[in-house]
């Protein structure tokens, strides 16, 4: 019986050994990345979104700071609907290649401009890849408005 337990604890710490090289030799064993691979990119990721919610009180935030390829994304936490579009009103051609003209048309996913109510609890979003400070407001309030700077 002594035997037996000797032979078996042997068969184990070799299988035990076998298995930790097979996984060693294979690459299989996970090595750590090293966290501060990335240090060396911008904070903020292009492609990233800034939100601007839309309240009873207007926009806010009423200036918004992006990058290039960025969306900023109008949330509706008010009562009422909301439609925004880029100055200047009525026409919205202030940002390059949009007008109200557009909208209904192929080019409306292109232009800054919601071209729709945007109902209470909705939002509407919209990429930036021109740089500049646009400016925005409600198409339905135009008294309200904001600005999207975009570098
Ligand atoms: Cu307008």
């Amino acid at each position: 019986m002594k035997n037996t337990k000797v032979i078996v604890i042997a068969v184990l710490f070799i299988l035990v050994l076998v298995g930790g090289w097979k996984l060693l030799s294979n690459g299989q064993v996970p090595v750590p990345v090293p966290a501060s691979q990335d240090t060396n990119l911008p904070q903020q990721e292009v492609g990233s979104e800034v939100q601007i919610k839309y309240t009873d009180q207007g926009f806010s935030p009423a200036i918004v700071n992006i990058k290039k390829g960025d969306a900023v994304v109008w949330k509706n936490e008010s009562a009422k609907d909301m439609w925004p579009a880029s100055a200047l009103h009525p026409t919205h051609t202030v940002y390059p290649g949009s007008s109200i003209q557009k909208c209904n048309t192929a080019e409306q996913p292109n232009i800054f401009d919601a071209c729709a109510l945007v109902a209470p609890g909705s939002s509407w979003s919209f990429e930036f890849l021109q740089q500049g400070s646009w400016k925005f407001h409600n198409h339905l309030f135009p008294t309200e408005f904001g600005t999207v700077n975009v570098e």
